[in-house]
Order: structure tokens, then sequence, then C-alpha cells
């Protein structure tokens, strides 16, 4: 089926209006089983876990019994319907759209677990932990997809009845608590540009200010710290009020939070969040492949972020992140079948034997513990859903991060993966095969008078941005396999060597290496991939801790040939398996 992907509806006004239709291999295919399996499947899961049960309760005449769910799976909904929405599964949402605006009350507050009825929990009983407001702004960050791409107002209606209720009762004067998860204030901006009304804005600059108060910070001290997740969601939002208001302390922030995720906190593969406890990004420079964190949500919410610094300031190393995202830890994610997720990503799996903590079990946990939270396979469903809608939502909108147009109107050709990229007098064909190979091919059929078109080089290619194309042209970016080197400061992976084919990470299965303990792999990154890699013997290993030289450092490895890799993205898709991608020098 072909889809035509209209991006008229992204907040970024200098992005409209362009339709992209992408016809590449990489996300085209990925576009095409969201919309024709993927939503469905996650219909049916939400169904049978109660989720939807959720709304239809509220409401009237309904006779459901008890709610089930966690308190936030309400978010979960409104991720899918945004989804749905940007893929134009129409079909699909019907009933949600009715359902939604039944379950809100006449004040304007909107959740299905708080305030609705004998036995709940009452509203805004205790912020931190509640997810009120958070849900809400996934309802209008859905609301917005649904208006956008509908042109109906009953959704949007809803959203904007739940922001002014959130500006009635919080701010100056009022309650002055704020929502422990940061989701609403980016919502509310976006929600501002879209309506025009100045108070969303207003209030979303007042939440960020203070949250960061709370907590003895402003936004000229804030920095990417604690739960992965909620810190790069308070970074979009920063981001937005940075680009509405364009006020330099709030770009200033956003600049400084953008280069400490690039410089500091982000894997290879683009995922951020190196420490369990919390779900944080944790330290600079803590990123373990063993133990990562890397929620899918917070590589969507990267991607997200990076977006809005690029609309910001139009700095490329933006793009080459999202790049980087688009190609690694966003697609990882998800499975080849379309229906299982990664939350957290591993990035290396040294065994896949099943764990028991025996003193653990009156806490819950059991033998399942290790293939739950360190999963050397992505699983079907969880009780967090946060990741698989968020997942849906991003693959469904990745045709906006390929090309807009400048402040000129000029096209800029961001991801040059093939498409046919329509709108504001243009009528462009991308062709090729990237990130496979490298050869990009424009054709321009139509082009406004004075219209430029501009396509990016990326960073790994040594580009610095966009470079002019004259009228149809073609460009040749050195897509081949090439060693990378991890930074001295990653404990445990630094001077680790990783290899790259374009903006593909690439990792080893131990599926395909029989008998080789990944570990003991190391490579010579002098030498092509294909030869580079050795391997100690297992029978020559030493102690656990013993004297030098004994054994010697590197002459107990041998050649283990050609080793195949797979890009890390398509990993844990032929079984379990364990998994490096990161190794030392011989
Ligand atoms: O709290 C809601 C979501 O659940 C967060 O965004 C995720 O990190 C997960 O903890
Ligand atoms: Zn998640």
């Amino acid at each position: 089926m072909t889809r035509v992907w209209d991006t008229a509806g992204m907040v970024d006004s200098t992005r409209m209006p362009l339709t992209i239709e992408l016809a590449d291999a990489f996300w085209a295919p990925r576009q095409s089983q969201l919309a024709d399996h993927t939503l469905d499947v996650l219909l049916e899961r939400f169904e049978s876990h109660g989720i939807i049960d959720s709304f239809r309760r509220l409401a009237p005449g309904s006779g459901l019994g008890e709610r089930r769910g966690l308190w936030f799976s309400d978010s979960d909904v409104y991720k899918w319907l945004e989804a749905a929405a940007w893929a134009k599964r129409l079909d699909l949402v019907g009933e949600m759209v009715e359902l939604v605006p039944l379950a809100a009350h006449p004040d304007g507050y909107l959740h299905t677990f708080y305030d609705v009825g004998p036995g709940s929990q009452p509203r805004y009983r205790d912020l931190t932990t509640s997810h009120e407001w958070y849900c809400g702004g996934h309802l209008a960050e859905a609301a917005l997809a649904h208006n956008q791409v509908t042109g109906e107002g009953l959704l949007i209606d809803t959203a904007c009845n739940w922001a002014d209720h959130l500006c009635d009762t919080f701010g100056p004067g009022k309650d002055t608590r704020v929502d422990g998860h940061p989701e609403a204030e980016l919502a509310l901006a976006r929600l501002a540009e879209h309506t025009g009304n100045e108070r969303y804005l207003e209030q979303a600059r007042w939440i960020i200010e203070q949250q960061l108060a709370a907590v003895g910070l402003s936004v000229d001290s804030v920095d990417l710290a604690g739960h992965a997740v909620k810190a790069l969601y308070l970074a979009s939002g920063i981001a937005e009020v940075a680009r509405c208001t364009g006020e330099d302390r709030w770009r200033t922030c956003t600049e400084r939070l953008f280069s400490t995720l690039v410089d500091q906190r982000s894997y290879p593969t683009g995922a951020v969040g190196g420490r369990w406890l919390d779900e944080s990004v944790g330290k600079p420079f803590e990123m373990p492949d063993a133990m990562s964190y890397a929620e899918s949500c917070a590589a969507v919410a990267s991607t997200q972020f990076c977006r809005r610094v690029f609309d910001l300031n139009r700095d490329h190393r933006a793009l080459d992140q999202i790049e980087v995202l688009l190609f690694n830890a966003v697609p990882c994610g998800v499975g080849a079948d379309g229906e299982s997720w990664f939350y957290s990503q591993p990035h290396a799996v040294t065994e896949i034997a099943p764990e028991t903590n025996p003193w653990a079990t009156p806490f819950g946990y059991g033998p399942q513990m290790l293939l739950d939270w360190f999963p050397p396979r992505r699983h079907r469903w969880f009780d967090v859903c946060c990741c698989p809608p968020n997942l849906a939502r991003m693959f469904a909108t990745v045709d906006q991060y390929v090309a807009d147009l400048d402040h000129l109107g000029n096209l800029a050709i961001h991801l040059p993966v093939a498409a046919r990229i329509g709108g504001a007098g243009w009528d462009v064909e991308v062709s090729g095969n990237y990130p496979a190979q490298g050869r990009v091919e424009v054709r321009v059929d139509a082009s406004p008078p004075q219209g430029q078109l501009l396509v990016r080089t990326p960073g790994w290619a040594g580009g610095n941005g966009h470079v002019l194309l004259a009228d149809s042209g073609a460009l040749d970016l050195p897509v081949c396999d090439r060693w990378w080197e991890t930074d001295a400061r990653v404990e445990g992976a630094g001077g680790t060597v990783f290899l790259r084919r374009g903006p593909v990470v690439h990792c080893v299965e131990g599926i395909d290496l029989p008998g080789i303990d990944l570990r003991d792999l190391v490579v010579d990154p002098a030498r092509p991939p294909g030869s580079a890699f050795s391997a100690r013997a297992a029978g020559r290993r030493g102690k656990l801790h013993r004297p030098l030289p004994d054994p010697p450092a590197s002459a107990d490895t041998e050649p283990v040939g050609e080793v195949p890799t797979i890009p890390y993205h398509a990993w844990a898709n032929r079984g379990l398996t364990t998994m490096r991608y990161r190794f030392r020098r011989a």
C-alpha cells in the first residue's frame, strides 16, 4: 500500500506545507508495517489489558466494572491515537475520538484513574507521581495530530478545555505545585502555537520555571540529569519555549542541554540512559553496555528534542544525531515482527541463561527477573507500556524529519532517503538506497521562483551542513565500513572500537559464532572488518585475577576469520543470542 505522509500539521511553521512520501528500503516498509499491522496489534493488546475500557467505563450507562491498567495508561492510548492519526488509520481511532471527550469532566479535567466516582482517588492529591498533567499532555499531542490530519475539532476542543482547566487551576497565586513527569509543558507550547492562545505558552514557561525552582535550578543552570525520559521531555519543553519566545536565555539553555546530550550522554546508537537506578541518564560518560538502561522512550524523546534544537538554530549536529537515532536506537526498539518491543535496549548481552535471585522473592522477583529487565529479546507486552506506542508515533512521523523549508522557502533535504517531496511549489524525487549505499540522486520536477535546493552532507561523511545542489543532481556519500573509537572517559568502554557503515552501527551476534564467547573477541582496527577480529581460545584463559605477564596480553588470540556483523537495530530477531558491538583492541 502506498501512503502519503502529510507534514502540513507539524508544529514548526517553516516545515509547512510539504508532503513527503517515503520510497526507501529502510523506513517506508517500517511505516507500512506500522500502519498495516502494529497499530492493530497494539489496539488488541490494549483491549485485552482493559486499557480502552478505562475510557469506555466513563461513558454514560457503560456498566463496566473495576478500572484495569496502571494509573498512567491513558497516556499509552493517547500516544497510540497520535500514531494512528499520523498513519491515517482513521478507521481505527473513531471510537477513541468519541470516548475521550465523554471521559472529560465539565471543568475540563480529564483522567480515567482519578476523580471518577466512589472509591477512586481524588484529583491532584500527589502531583509528584500521579501523571495527571503528563497524560493531559499526551492527549494534547494526539489531538493536534488528529486535528491536523482530519481538520476535525472534537479532540482538540477537549484538549483545549483540559489546557484551560490547567491554566485556571495552577499558576502564580493559585495552586503552585507541578507534575513530577514533564510532558504537559511541551504540549502546551505546541497547543499555543496551533491555537494562537498565548496563555498556554505562558503556562508552559511557568511550569518549567516552577519545576526548576523546586530543585534549586533555573534555565540558566539546568543541565541534562536524572530520569532520562523526564529530562528529555523537559528539554523539549524548554526548546519549544525558546523557539516560540525567541528569548536568549532559553536558547542558551537548549543549546547547553543539547551539547551535554551529544557530547556526554549518548550511546553510539543514540540511546540515552546509562543508569538503571531512577531510569537515569547517570553521570557524564556513564554508559555501560551490559547493563544499559537505554529506554526506547528516551530514544524517541531524544529524536524529538534534537529536531527542536534544529528548528531553533539549524545546527547541523542536531541532524547528525537524529540520523544516528533513526538508523540505530529508534528502529532497534521494534522487532522485525512489528509486534515485540524493547523497553530497555541492551548494548551487550554476555550470556542468556536466566538468573534467579532467591533472596528477593518477597518482592516478587523470580527467575524471570533478568529476562524481563535485561532482556536478550523483545517483549510482546509490558505493564508499563510506554515504549510501544511511543515508538509507534515516532515511526509514523519519520517522514517529517526527511526535509523541510527554510525561512526563505528553500527546500532542505536532511535525510537523503528515497522519497517524493512536494508542496510550496516544489516537486522533487530523491532516489537511491541510502543509507545502505551512498549514491543519492535528486530530480527537481518543479521549484518555486528563486527556490534553492539544499542537501545535507552528514558529519560522518565530513560535511558540516547542507550543500547547494544546482537543479537536479547527485551526491556521493562515502558509505563504507569504518571503525570508530569510544572516548577514554566512558567507564568500561573507553578505547574500545565499533563498526559503522555510514550512520548504521553494526554488532556481532553470538548465534553467528558458535563456541566463541564474544567477550574474547578483539579487533585490529587497522585491518578491514572482514579480517580484523581475533579471539582468545577459551582454554587459554588465565585466573580471574593474575600477575602479569600470565598469560601475555594478546599473544594468546587467534584470528577467527570472517566475523559476520549485522546492523545493531536488527539484532535479537533470530532467537536468543549474546550480542556485542564494542570490542577491545587486539
Ligand atoms: O512514568 C511514565 C513512563 O514510564 C516514563 O516516561 C518511563 O520512563 C516509564 O518509567
Ligand atoms: Zn518507555
